[in-house]
């Protein structure tokens, strides 16, 4: 497998799951803060209180990307450190400490690509309904402007949202991330509000002028497969697919919802003013696809949603309960591009957790990582052949991790995390990695 020139080969992380001291230097507290605190609702009662200390050994951790040998490195940027109460005053300390990691990845020929919004909106804005508040947008879009004047000239990379279909479904709808809301109406307006916090960040964006960035926004697809032929089934993959896939995606490139999942909410759809899809339509440079796995569905009378997931049994399946299936990674990419055009892509994240337990000696073995990551590697590379404009591949992720509800006990990183002492070693799934992307420079 031999990439093209230019492949950006990554690993990705987010403010929130790594960064630790919260509240340092001035810092907003957030929503993720704030949630991980109230009993109940993280695993082990774990917060991101310290994670993985990246705030204070960012320049140790620029040290493991380069024994990576990575060129590109995906993280994302803290609200609240930066604007703390989400709009108003800067907050220069915060914003200082992007400015030094981005030095130093430039420093070490990493290229960074900047999220601005994983998950952490600053809680002062929560406090005024988050994203259920329309004018959540505005003050996303002033907030990325803020970071587009200060850090415009060295990120060539930014990605408005992360995974704007999770903090909807999770956040709003389902609950077990923060706000922690169980609201249909209000996760439809969360959902609309940030793609037309998106879009009025892409339009800020442009208005900057930059010559040497691009800028797009991160959305998790996978398949939705059918359990059997049977009509009640197609039915409902067909309805998770336009939820999952495109709820997101038509609004972008097309300037409007898909017409099954807005009949299917009804009353509770989101109601666009008349200049919003202009402004959500407006051109972004690239797509970041987050792929971890695909669901195989069935039609189930007794659920509130009338389907059910269908476990493949004999198939292996990660900590996080996901079955393994590279296939649907060259499957949902052959369907983004040939559904949406010519649009760059990249893989902004893809990855695995495994029970890895390091031996007396301190090393860490984990082969289905290796297996995994090649498999995927496998499949991308397969779909480049067959036109689809793949730029890049950041792994998911560069570390063990706070893994939001999960807390610390779904290790996906190339580097193990020993939590209580904050050493980092290299995994196998990291040497290989390693090996695999010297090879591609040859
Ligand atoms: O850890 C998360 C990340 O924050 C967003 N995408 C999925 C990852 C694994 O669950």
């Amino acid at each position: 497998m031999q990439f093209p020139q230019g492949f950006l080969w990554g690993a990705a992380t987010a403010a929130y799951q790594i960064e630790g001291s919260p509240l340092a230097d001035g810092a907003g507290a957030s929503i993720w803060h704030r949630f991980s605190h109230t009993p109940g609702t993280i695993l082990n009662g774990d917060t991101g209180d310290v994670a993985c200390d990246h705030y204070r050994r960012w320049q140790e951790d620029i040290e493991w990307m380069k024994r990576l040998g990575l060129n590109a490195y995906r993280f994302s940027v803290a609200w609240g450190r930066v604007l703390p109460t989400g709009r108003g005053v800067v907050n220069h300390k915060g914003l200082d400490f992007y400015k030094r990691l981005v030095d130093g990845l430039l420093r070490a020929g990493i290229t960074p690509m900047l999220t601005l919004y994983h998950w952490d909106l600053p809680a002062e804005l929560q406090d005024c309904g988050g994203w259920a508040n329309r004018d959540c947008a505005k003050w996303f879009a002033d907030y990325a402007g803020l970071m587009f004047r200060e850090l415009g000239d060295r990120v060539p990379l930014w990605a408005t949202l992360n995974e704007p279909w999770v903090v909807m479904a999770l956040g709003y709808l389902w609950g077990q991330h923060a706000p922690g809301m169980r609201d249909i109406g209000a996760a439809a307006k969360a959902g609309h509000h940030l793609l037309l916090g998106h879009g009025k960040a892409v339009q800020a964006f442009r208005a900057q002028g930059l010559r040497n960035a691009q800028i797009g926004i991160v959305t998790n697809l996978g398949p939705q497969q059918p359990a059997s032929n049977s009509p009640q089934d197609q039915m409902v993959a067909a309805l998770w697919h336009n939820f999952i896939n495109r709820y997101f995606l038509d609004p972008i490139f097309r300037g409007e919802y898909p017409d099954t999942v807005i009949n299917f909410i009804g009353e509770f759809a989101p109601k666009a003013a008349p200049d919003d899809m202009p402004i959500i339509q407006s051109r972004i440079d690239f797509l970041g696809v987050n792929y971890y796995t695909r669901n195989v569905l069935a039609y189930d009378a007794s659920d509130p949603i009338g389907s059910r997931t269908v476990f493949q049994e004999g198939k292996l399946h990660t900590e996080m309960g996901w079955e393994v299936y590279p296939e649907g990674l060259y499957e949902i990419l052959k369907w983004v591009h040939e559904e949406y055009g010519e649009i760059p892509l990249y893989i902004t994240e893809n990855g695995a957790a495994f029970p890895d337990t390091p031996t007396p000696q301190g090393e860490v073995d984990d082969p289905l990582r290796v297996d995994y990551i090649r498999a995927h590697l496998e499949q991308a590379y397969r779909a480049i052949r067959d036109g689809v404009p793949l730029k890049g591949y950041f792994y998911w992720s560069l570390m063990d991790n706070f893994e939001w509800a999960f807390g610390y006990s779904k290790r996906f990183g190339l580097l193990y995390v020993d939590f209580e002492t904050q050493k980092r070693t290299m995994k196998s799934s990291g040497r290989w990695y390693a090996e695999f992307i010297a090879g591609q420079r040859r």
